[in-house]
């Protein structure tokens, strides 16, 4: 018998993405839990190298086996031209080439993220600003079971820029000090505040399209 879609479990452990993913996902009628809410003794299961749409299944699927639950993943990235779209699915460890056990256990989330801002900049040292283009992607997965149900994309264009002018700005997260704003070039997305990055980013045009997705999916059950 299909599951109903009435709660949906969130796989993160990042209380500020549940809260988000809440308010975005409240339109549905869908109630939203956190991981820890249902199940906190899961264990993370292990992220692929592939892709950010096989990562984001992944975890799906893997937190809707421990839950019995829908469960809704993410993951996203950076995708710059200049390095045949690298950092990509190692982002968030790419000062150490996506080796999480390279990583000291010792390193705050700041500290990871000015790491890996450092190791980028310096990989795009001789690349002058028009080839710097760049793009945020993140990967929205809904899985029941092991059935895929929906699969959401969404991007977020811009540059990296270059120092001295970057880093700069305090809102976000990981490469967003560094990160210029298409079509302007002007603000990094550290510089928006957190209603207008959500309005064009990546993780909120993949929100939305999961929205549509549930909608349909819950008046077709
Ligand atoms: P969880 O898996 O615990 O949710 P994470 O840090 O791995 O957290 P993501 O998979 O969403 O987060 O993102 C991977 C990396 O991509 C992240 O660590 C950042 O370096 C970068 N990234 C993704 N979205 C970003 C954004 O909106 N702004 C800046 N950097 C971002």
């Amino acid at each position: 018998m299909p599951q109903t879609l009435d709660t949906v479990v969130i796989a993160t452990r990042n209380p500020g993405k549940v809260a988000e993913l809440r308010d975005l996902l409240a339109d549905a009628g869908v109630e939203v839990v956190g991981i820890d809410d249902v199940c906190p003794n899961t264990p993370e299961p292990d992220e692929g190298t592939v892709s950010f749409e096989a990562n984001a299944a992944i975890k799906a699927r893997a937190y809707a086996a421990a839950t019995g639950l829908p469960c809704l993943a993410d993951d996203s990235g950076l995708e710059v031209d200049a390095l045949a779209g690298a950092p990509g699915v190692i982002s968030s460890h790419y000062a150490w080439d996506g080796q999480t056990s390279g990583e000291p256990a010792t390193l705050t989330r700041a500290q990871r993220d000015a790491r890996n801002i450092e190791r980028l900049l310096a990989d795009l040292a001789d690349v002058p600003p028009e080839q710097r283009t760049a793009r945020f992607v993140c990967v929205m997965v809904l899985a029941a079971g092991d059935d895929i149900l929906a699969t959401a994309r969404g991007t977020f264009e811009g540059r990296i820029g270059q120092p001295p002018h970057v880093p700069r700005g305090t809102h976000g997260f990981g490469y967003d000090p560094i990160f210029l704003v298409a079509p302007h070039h002007e603000r990094t997305s550290a510089e928006l505040t957190p209603d207008e990055k959500n309005a064009h980013s990546h993780r909120g045009e993949a929100a939305r399209h999961m929205l549509g997705y549930l909608r349909l999916l819950r008046t077709s059950r």
